[in-house]
């Protein structure tokens, strides 16, 4: 039986991070309606809050996040400033990345979140060079790399399992397995339907969760990032969720059975939160009205502040772009 690690105050902090990812991503869905509004491709979690907020929420600020195309959540729970995210996805100046990121290539190095990619598998082979650095410089922190049950099938993925338990490293690999990879079924692109057996091949512990639950994400989370951070080597979460939206804001979803969207929307871990919080009397109507439309009124606020940023101009296409590597 697991530890419950949750406290009445940690509850609405859970709850506060899940709905504000949830309205902040509302919000790019409206605007990538809107004419030249969003530009680039817009890939969204929506239905996947609990895996973001609960393992990010089980993290201490040192340790290192690297996040793969589907990353706000990740973004959002750890802390990056609502305004300079949301520019940075209006490709603005005032944008976290300057306007030169968009959504799918940032770093916030502000919260340590050295980066997020939408290659495919191109996160984990980098957190071993993060977490090989901690490590080496016996820092306190670990690394987290979230990566999806499409990623989990590249073979960089299992060759940086691979190298994490040879060299014990601190890190955490977090698969966020949402039953889609673009159009294919988990069971079209995947041999095993249980994605965190595969850890007993690297010699880790590995488990798996409700991903849907942000309570047992939380927990097993704490349980996991205290083993990798008490030197014992890498470990493997696999998050159970599922994809609501397109795989893209472009994607009409026609390849998805409505039945088994439906289902999984009578899952959805935000209103199940709600509905957990309301019953144990830890919040009530009024509290949770409040809280949603803080989180609305802050994320309008960021729309205002890219909406107010200018576009990077031409002069700074090539400033921080390359970095001089250190000399030898
Ligand atoms: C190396 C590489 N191969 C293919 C793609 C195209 N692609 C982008 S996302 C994606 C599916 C990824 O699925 P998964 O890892 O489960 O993540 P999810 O999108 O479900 O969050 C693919 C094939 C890519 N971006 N990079
Ligand atoms: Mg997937």
């Amino acid at each position: 039986m697991k530890k419950n690690q949750i406290v009445p105050n940690l509850q609405i902090r859970l709850y506060k991070s899940m709905i504000l990812t949830r309205k902040f991503e509302e919000k790019i869905v409206a605007l990538s309606q809107e004419p030249d509004r969003m530009p680039g491709m817009q890939i969204l979690a929506n239905g996947q809050e609990a895996v973001a907020t609960g393992i990010v929420s089980a993290l201490k600020p040192e340790d290192v996040i690297i996040s793969n195309h589907r990353s706000h959540g990740h973004l959002l729970a750890r802390g990056t400033d609502l305004n300079s995210l949301m520019a940075e996805i209006m490709v603005k100046d005032k944008g976290v990345n300057g306007g030169k990121a968009g959504t799918l290539h940032l770093s916030v190095p502000d919260v340590n979140v050295l980066m997020t990619s939408t290659v495919v598998g191109a996160g984990p082979p980098l957190a071993i060079g993060a977490a090989f650095a901690q490590q080496y410089k016996r820092a306190k922190g670990i690394t987290v790399v979230f990566f999806g049950d499409g990623a989990a099938a590249e073979g960089s993925v299992h060759e940086a399992m691979n190298l994490a338990g040879v060299w014990k490293l601190p890190l955490l690999f977090v698969c966020e397995n949402n039953c889609w990879a673009g159009a294919q079924r988990l069971e079209e692109h995947c041999a095993t339907q249980h994605i965190f057996q595969r850890a007993k091949g690297y010699d880790m512990p590995g488990q798996n969760v409700d991903g849907n639950d942000v309570e047992a994400v939380y927990n097993l989370a704490v349980e996991l990032v205290e083993y990798c951070r008490s030197g014992k080597g890498p470990a493997l979460m696999e998050a159970l969720t599922y994809r609501m939206r397109g795989h893209g804001e472009q994607d009409r979803q026609h390849y998805v059975d409505l039945r088994e969207l439906a289902i999984w929307k009578a899952k959805c871990p935000i209103r199940r939160y709600r509905q957990k919080l309301l019953n144990d009397g830890v919040l009530n109507q009024a509290q949770i009205k409040t809280i949603d439309q803080d989180a609305e009124t802050r994320v309008s606020a960021a729309v205002a502040f890219g909406d107010e940023s200018p576009y990077p101009g031409p002069e700074t296409a090539l400033t921080d772009v390359f970095v001089q590597p250190p000399s030898a």
